[in-house]
């Protein structure tokens, strides 16, 4: 699925901006086909926004159910002459839409998008009424998983076995846009290098002739072919790479008047493991920086130019180089800066909370079956294939993205994760031959009751010694540490990134003697694990969580939801901040 752009063939058009919203608690609005009228007793509502946190209003914040969405929208009459699309780049996490009267799609799934064409329901120079009512509930055949409990006072609370608030609504834009009837329905590019010769292999999903022009990033023309799947060669190539976000351009045609033309972005970068190191362009990389959450105050995950823009510009003052999109899809919006500006993304599937032993980093007491009929089961696993399928489909061209993440901290010690997770790891490979796969382990999977570690390429650790492991003692933190990271790079020859560690810390909580919560042990325990990794060769990164404070569901160890941000939710820095960027620039 190709995004919207604007184009000598094709239009767009935003409906970002207030919509009327409802909630429907006991799911009146499907029987009583809320679609077919205004919608009543709404409320406005921000588009692209979470709902959650807009009013102070708890029956919206813990809503748990349908939730409706309406806009009117009017289009040229122009329009009448072109194939006309729906789009919405998220809706959490499942989402039925209305033209009119007429239902045009379905998805499952909160952060991947999903289109219709409504060419037939949709009337070009007359008012249209587009309702889509969104879902935010999680079950076991969910992803991420979740169940729901009914309260004796009548009250469904969802549960979830991940820590980051469940935010919901529509979280990104949603866009009308033509195209000409016959069209360009996707572009697929893998790069290499001939030497200093750039190749591109492309292919475009079309019927008939098709004319393919490269440009440079100064609009030059550098290679041109014929034919819906061929090769580019581009001599003296400007690779793309780490810190030098070199795009070209590849401009698709479809000749003639009735014809189409869509631009892609292509960076010429290759990425490679080989025995312990990660190599991107044949030479080693190590990545600097964090596991991020889309979260921010008033509109929870909802997308915003100005903190994206923000939040590169601090992972630039710290001097990170990457960050994984933990723990789903980000905007496409992020990861188009991310390709514009040679930043290096892990890209993360929405699987976080398979495991029933752990809960946002944290033992459960004893030992509860992960996988079983009844918990994480067959269901959840096509639901986690689809969700691997939806976001290689969409970042699959992507420079920037050097690794797929398939999973955050499954259970991965009982016998049955291998056979949930081996034809996850096989369908990666068969959707994308080019890039490494991972999965995030946790502190409770150690090195020598792990199933599934050798289907993936890099070891990812998520560690916490000395915060939920050993509280406050950083001495057995910095011994235990080296010790386990030892004994990976012992039994796996491959690479290994810490895809987190950190510690909860409130901003200006200050102490002499570094104590859990305060500044100087976030600061010291830092130090410590840096330490480790220095020693330790098969470390090719390092990746704090979090980068910012973010919210959560409540818990004891939670004040006002998860402090382990280097910034505060509204990123300002902590002390750590500065020790980072010491670390990173130097
Ligand atoms: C983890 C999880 C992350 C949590 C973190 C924590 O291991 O992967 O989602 O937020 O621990 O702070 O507990």
């Amino acid at each position: 699925m190709l995004r919207p752009q604007d184009g000598p063939t094709r239009e767009r058009r935003s409906l970002s901006g207030l919509w009327r919203f409802r909630l429907d608690a006991e799911g009146a609005g499907r029987t009583d086909e809320w679609w077919r009228s205004p919608l009543e007793k709404a409320v406005d509502m921000p588009v692209p926004a979470s709902y959650n946190d807009i009013y102070p209003d708890e029956t919206i914040r813990d809503h748990v159910g349908d939730a409706w969405y309406q806009t009117e929208v009017r289009v040229p009459a122009s329009w009448a002459e072109q194939r006309v699309v729906l789009r919405f780049d998220a809706a959490t996490h499942r989402a039925a839409v209305w033209v009119n009267d007429v239902q045009v799609v379905e998805h499952t799934g909160g952060y991947t998008p999903f289109e219709a064409d409504v060419t037939a329901q949709l009337r070009p120079g007359a008012a249209n009424r587009v309702t889509v009512v969104v879902n935010n509930e999680l079950s076991w055949s969910s992803i991420p998983p979740g169940r729901i409990e009914d309260q004796p006072d009548g009250r469904r609370v969802q549960r979830y076995f991940h820590d980051f608030f469940n935010y919901a609504g529509l979280h990104r834009p949603v866009w009308l846009y033509t195209t000409p009837t016959t069209y360009i329905s996707d572009i697929s590019v893998a790069t290499t290098f001939d030497g200093t010769t750039g190749v591109i292999d492309y292919r475009v999903e079309v019927d008939g002739p098709l004319r393919v022009v490269l440009r440079d990033a100064s609009g030059n023309e550098v290679a041109a072919a014929a034919g819906a799947v061929g090769t580019l060669r581009i001599p003296d190539v400007h690779p793309w790479a780490p810190g030098d976000g070199y795009l070209y351009e590849l401009e698709a045609t479809i000749p003639g008047e009735r014809g189409d033309s869509y631009r892609q972005p292509v960076g010429v970068r290759t990425v490679e493991v080989r025995g312990q190191q990660f190599l991107i362009n044949g030479k080693p990389f190590y990545f600097k920086g964090f596991g991020k959450h889309e979260d921010a105050a008033v509109r929870g995950k909802g997308y915003d130019d100005a903190l994206m823009v923000h939040d590169f510009a601090l992972l630039d003052w710290i001097g990170a180089n990457s960050f994984r999109t933990s723990h789903y899809p980000y905007a496409e919006e992020v990861l188009d800066y991310a390709d514009r500006h040679g930043v290096v993304v892990i890209g993360e599937t929405p699987a976080v909370g398979l495991n029933l032993n752990l809960g946002g980093g944290i033992f459960n007491s004893g030992k509860r079956p992960t996988f079983s009929p009844d918990t994480v089961s067959d269901d959840t696993q096509q639901a986690h294939l689809q969700a691997i399928r939806e976001l290689v489909a969409r970042d699959k061209n992507r420079p920037s993205v050097a690794l797929w993440c398939l999973v955050n901290e499954p259970d991965n010690i009982q016998p049955e994760a291998r056979d949930y997770f081996r034809p996850l790891a096989a369908e990666a490979r068969h959707l994308d031959p080019t890039r490494p796969i991972g999965y995030a382990n946790a502190l409770m999977g150690p090195p020598a009751e792990c199933m599934i570690t050798d289907l993936f390429d890099v070891v990812l650790l998520n560690r916490y010694y000395g915060w939920y492991v050993g509280t406050g003692d950083l001495r057995t933190a910095e011994t235990a540490l080296e010790d386990e990271l030892r004994q990976w790079a012992g039994l796996h020859d491959k690479p290994i990134v810490i895809t987190e560690y950190g510690a909860d810390t409130y901003p200006g909580l200050r102490a002499t003697l570094p104590s859990p919560w305060t500044e100087e042990f976030q600061v010291e325990l830092l130090d410590v694990y840096h330490r480790v990794f220095d020693r330790v060769d098969a470390v090719v990164g390092e990746h704090v969580w979090n980068f910012a404070d973010f919210a959560t569901s409540p818990g004891v160890f939670r004040v006002d939801g998860n402090k382990k941000g280097v910034f505060t939710r509204d990123r300002r820095p902590k002390t750590a901040a500065f020790r980072l960027r010491d670390r990173w620039h130097s």
